[in-house]
């Protein structure tokens, strides 16, 4: 790739203009694209089971039917993933061969198993909160598939945080032992969701070319500051109280301060370790082979219809 070509694509993406599918692009950008992308589908495809593990046992008919509708949505956003990743030259069966090889990741997050209806709640207050923070800045990256696909994405996502949201307020004001499980499921889940935005900034190993390609727009850093901004007087309001005593208003920067990440359990979820991790990985092993036989007859009808055409 000569200097040109570079300065060419810098100007566009510095204009503010979209890159598209066929448009030149430098191969780094193309591949940051592809794995960022993947990984996010998966993530969306992975992050069905933890919440798919309560559909049959839904307090009420209305909380089923919103679960239900939550879950299927997250069906949608990791076909729109993958589209917008198969649009610069990778194909989905690649994608998945290289989750099934442990070779390409999915959020740390839905490596944590769902205890208690709690956890349903939980999940959608900060896991689709965290989602969110995360994704409304992707509306506006340089790609145009993938920003356009966050825009639907992000609508979806933050009904599925009301709906999350309303569990918690609902358990947080019921008997003593409903709030002690809405408690219980903000313990386990605040410091995992708080690792969803990834490494600090001194870590993250593509954080400043993605932001100079804005791919990003935040840094990971920055984006779980506002996080945990935008949810502790969400929790406050349940009345519940946050797993981090070291978490308090800090005057000067206007914002909060909080404690320590366990970046040892982060690397561990990452890397396989997490207490789901093979359960999750199983589970799309075994889809991927219950529809071998739906792939290769879908396959077989187009060549007998090409034949057909042919002949
Ligand atoms: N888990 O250099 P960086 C959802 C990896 S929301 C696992 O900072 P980058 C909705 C990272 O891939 C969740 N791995 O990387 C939903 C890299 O490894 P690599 C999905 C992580 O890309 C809600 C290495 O660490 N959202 O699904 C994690 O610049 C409820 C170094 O990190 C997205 O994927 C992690 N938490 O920044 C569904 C959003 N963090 O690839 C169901 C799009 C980092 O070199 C229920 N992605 N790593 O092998 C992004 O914004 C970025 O990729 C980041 C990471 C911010 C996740």
């Amino acid at each position: 790739e000569d200097e040109a070509f570079l300065a060419a694509f810098k100007a566009r993406i510095d204009a503010e203009e979209k890159i598209e599918p066929n448009d030149p692009m430098p191969e780094g950008y193309r591949r940051t694209l592809v794995r960022q992308i993947g990984q996010h589908a998966h993530s969306e495809i992975v992050g069905m089971l933890p919440e798919g593990n309560w559909i049959t046992r839904a307090p009420s008919l209305r909380r089923k039917a919103a679960l239900l509708a939550k879950v299927q949505d997250e069906g949608g956003h990791g076909l729109y993933l993958y589209s917008a990743a198969e649009t610069l030259g990778v194909s989905r069966e690649q994608m998945t061969e290289e989750l099934l090889a442990g070779k390409a990741k999915y959020s740390s997050i839905f490596n944590y198993p769902t205890l208690t209806w709690a956890d349903i709640g939980a999940i959608g207050w900060l896991v689709d909160g965290a989602a969110i923070m995360n994704q409304i800045p992707l509306c506006r990256c340089s790609y145009g598939p993938y920003a356009r696909a966050m825009i639907r994405v992000c609508k979806e996502e933050s009904f599925h945080q009301r709906q999350g949201y309303e569990i918690m307020m609902t358990l947080a004001k019921g008997t003593p032992e409903q709030k002690e499980m809405a408690q219980d499921a903000l313990n386990r889940w605040w410091w995992p969701s708080l690792m969803m935005f990834g490494p600090h900034d001194t870590e993250s190993q593509h954080g400043d070319q993605s932001m100079k390609w804005k791919i990003k727009r935040f840094t990971n850093d920055e984006l779980r500051q506002k996080f945990v901004d935008a949810t502790v007087p969400q929790g406050e309001y349940l009345g519940l109280t946050f797993p981090d005593p070291e978490l308090k208003w800090n005057e000067e920067r206007g914002s909060y301060d909080f404690g320590a990440i366990d970046w040892d359990e982060f690397w561990r979820v990452v890397k396989g370790g997490g207490p789901m991790n093979r359960e999750r990985l199983e589970a799309r092993r075994k889809a991927w082979d219950d529809g071998a036989w739906v792939r290769e007859a879908a396959l077989a009808h187009a060549e007998k219809r090409k034949a057909r055409k042919e002949a």
